[in-house]
């Protein structure tokens, strides 16, 4: 069995930090990862991107491409393909701010990581879009909670023209009712709308799922590099493509199982908090 879980901060937020996601739908949390953990992950990253490119390797069982174009390369289902990736997606202040968002205990939804590079003639377009539609939400002392949240660390550094993930601040609470072309159409009327992440690498992006999200646009020459962890409340299914790989789960410690598998289901206490109370701090 691996080494046990290390308990998961709550709150894992600044009030800061939990006002800003509840007012724009997303929140950057600067330097969240170490240098040393950045480029273990870029490494493990490239390396998986070599051997698919000079053999068609894949790193393990039970994950796939999204993408294997030379602009775009992600492998899907991570945590059982490295260490790396494992002590990403399971690492104890991402996991507390999904929980935190969620509202209770969360399981790890969808994980991937992505090489993206500039793509030529994107003429200014954004590929919109939001995995899931606002709905299955709550209240909990006033604030918005949301059963699809993702970390997305970027794992180069982000100056505005590095292409940083790229959002339409606010667009979590607005319904499906309204279409989303005309959301896009409106918030390219008024970009003040639209905000870019520029940030340090080793930085996390945390967003509601039905933020309205894209891939920023390569300006510069630099490779973009990032992994996302998924998460939902244990009693939701992991994405299609994401189930976890059974024979890594049986060799990790319970808490980590349970985050992998969702085991614990509809056994699912509250967390909640109230803005001002402060972030714990390990
Ligand atoms: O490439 C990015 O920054 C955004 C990734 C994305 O769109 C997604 O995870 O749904």
């Amino acid at each position: 069995m691996s080494a046990a879980a290390q308990p998961n901060p709550f709150p894992a937020l600044t009030p800061a930090q939990r006002l800003h996601i509840e007012i724009y739908g997303y929140v950057i949390v600067e330097n969240l990862l170490s240098a040393a953990e950045v480029n273990g992950l870029k490494d493990t990253l490239y390396e998986i991107e070599d051997r698919f490119r000079t053999s068609g390797q894949m790193p393990g069982p039970n994950c796939f491409n999204t993408s294997t174009t030379e602009q775009f390369f992600r492998i899907d289902n991570l945590p059982h393909l490295a260490p790396t990736f494992f002590d990403y997606v399971t690492h104890p202040r991402i996991v507390g701010m999904a929980q935190e968002i969620i509202g209770g205990p969360a399981r790890l939804q969808q994980s991937d990581a992505h090489i993206r590079r500039p793509v030529p003639d994107q003429d200014g377009r954004y590929g919109f879009h939001r995995g899931i539609n606002p709905a299955y939400d709550h209240t909990e002392n006033g604030l918005y909670h949301f059963s699809f949240v993702k970390a997305l660390t970027n794992l180069t550094d982000l100056g505005p023209d590095d292409g940083g993930t790229t959002v339409i601040a606010g667009t979590h609470k607005v319904p499906v009712d309204v279409p989303q072309e005309a959301i896009v159409a409106a918030a390219m009327d008024d970009p003040s709308m639209i905000h870019q992440v520029e940030a340090p690498a080793g930085s996390t992006l945390l967003f509601y799922e039905s933020l309205i999200h894209a891939a920023g646009i390569i300006k510069s020459q630099k490779d973009r590099l990032l992994i996302l962890g998924g998460y939902m409340p244990t009693m939701f299914q992991a994405w299609n493509g994401y189930d976890p790989d059974m024979d890594f789960a049986a060799t990790v410690s319970d808490e980590h199982r349970a985050l992998l598998t969702g085991e614990s289901k509809f056994n699912w206490p509250r967390q909640r908090r109230e803005l001002a109370e402060p972030m714990e701090v390990a």
